[in-house]
């Protein structure tokens, strides 16, 4: 029985070195090496390329190495038996919190835009209580990010799948709640997982219903977002801006108008990085469970597709 860690781009090699520290005696195989597909049931997972996993008799489960798990949902050669997990770790939820929080004070004060005109020009500043956040997506990273604001003073509200009653933070939900949030949102902050019914959401339709002047952060996918209609709305003046750390095609091609648009800030999708030494203890255990056929932790429902 062996695990095998598909992760191109990604430093599988970091991985394996973690698994095998962690779990001694565990044997791991890293694509694209030489080995034995019928010995693999567990695998750890990023972008692995398309339809790869059916060469895998005896697959159980795959293991997205980060919280999103379109890269692995999306394929549509994984069998139906087949469980896919995520991770889920307060890293992630907490260094989320600190970027999005980092981003939304940037532009309130002005700090990038300071920075780069090199020029003694005082701005007017927004306060935090001017200052109205909408969350899309209340799971683990929306709500830890929307605790993170609030305890520093923001109001903030947020949209999800689910009705949800007695949170501390507003949640309204399903399509129909949505223009509810939206006009109210001086910032939107998208942490939704990337599905059927959440592609494009980002577009001009939406953007039109927030107030003039809200900026849009988008931490979740690039697909999320329809980049013509983010373009339109802010050279049109409804949008101040947006931070983007993740797109469509990356790395982000250097022609790209994003680059040079002054009211957009680029990151390497770095909002929140899977550190591998946090989250491999939850592999390995789920790995067990999976050998002792237990429960699996942080299971996705391929249903709903996160
Ligand atoms: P969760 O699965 O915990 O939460 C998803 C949230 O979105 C839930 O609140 C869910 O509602 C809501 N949702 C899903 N579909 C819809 C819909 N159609 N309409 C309304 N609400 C919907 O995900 P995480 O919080 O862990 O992660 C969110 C995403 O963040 C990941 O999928 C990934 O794409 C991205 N990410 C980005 C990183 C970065 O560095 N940029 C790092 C890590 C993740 P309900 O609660 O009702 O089910
Ligand atoms: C993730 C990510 O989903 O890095 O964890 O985007």
């Amino acid at each position: 029985m062996s695990v095998l860690v598909i992760s191109p781009g990604r430093d599988p090699e970091v991985w394996a070195k973690e698994l095998r520290n962690q779990h001694p005696g565990l044997n791991v195989f890293v694509y694209p090496e030489e080995h034995d597909k019928e010995e693999v049931e567990f695998a750890v997972s990023w972008k692995h390329p398309r339809g790869i996993y059916k060469n895998y008799p005896n697959l159980k489960v795959i293991a997205s190495m980060g919280a999103g798990v379109d890269h692995i949902t999306s394929d549509p050669d994984i069998p139906e038996h087949i469980k896919i997990t995520r991770v889920i770790d307060q890293d992630l939820s907490t260094d989320m919190s600190a970027f999005v929080l980092g981003l939304i004070l940037d532009q309130m004060r002005n700090l990038s835009l300071h920075h780069s005109s090199k020029k003694w020009e005082p701005k007017k500043y927004k306060r935090i209580r001017d200052v109205k956040v909408g969350i899309l997506g209340m799971g683990v990273l929306g709500s830890a990010v929307a605790k993170t604001l609030q305890l520093n003073g923001f109001e903030v509200s947020g949209w999800a799948n689910s009705a949800r009653e007695h949170e501390e933070i507003k949640i309204y939900n399903g399509a129909a709640q949505m223009e509810d949030l939206l006009k109210e949102s001086s910032f939107l902050v998208n942490l939704l997982p990337l599905t059927p019914q959440t592609e494009n959401i980002l577009n001009k339709d939406l953007f039109q219903k927030l107030p003039k002047g809200a900026y849009v952060i988008n931490v979740a996918r690039g697909e999320h977002l329809n980049e013509h209609d983010l373009l339109e709305m802010i050279d049109s003046g409804h949008l101040s801006g947006a931070s983007l750390d993740v797109f469509r095609k990356v790395p982000l091609p250097e022609e790209h108008p994003f680059w040079a648009h002054p009211k957009i800030q680029i990151t390497p999708h770095i909002a929140s990085v899977t550190n591998p030494g946090s989250v491999v203890p939850q592999i390995i255990k789920n790995y067990e469970h999976m050998t002792e056929d237990e429960e699996l932790m942080n299971v996705v429902e391929r249903q709903k597709g996160y």
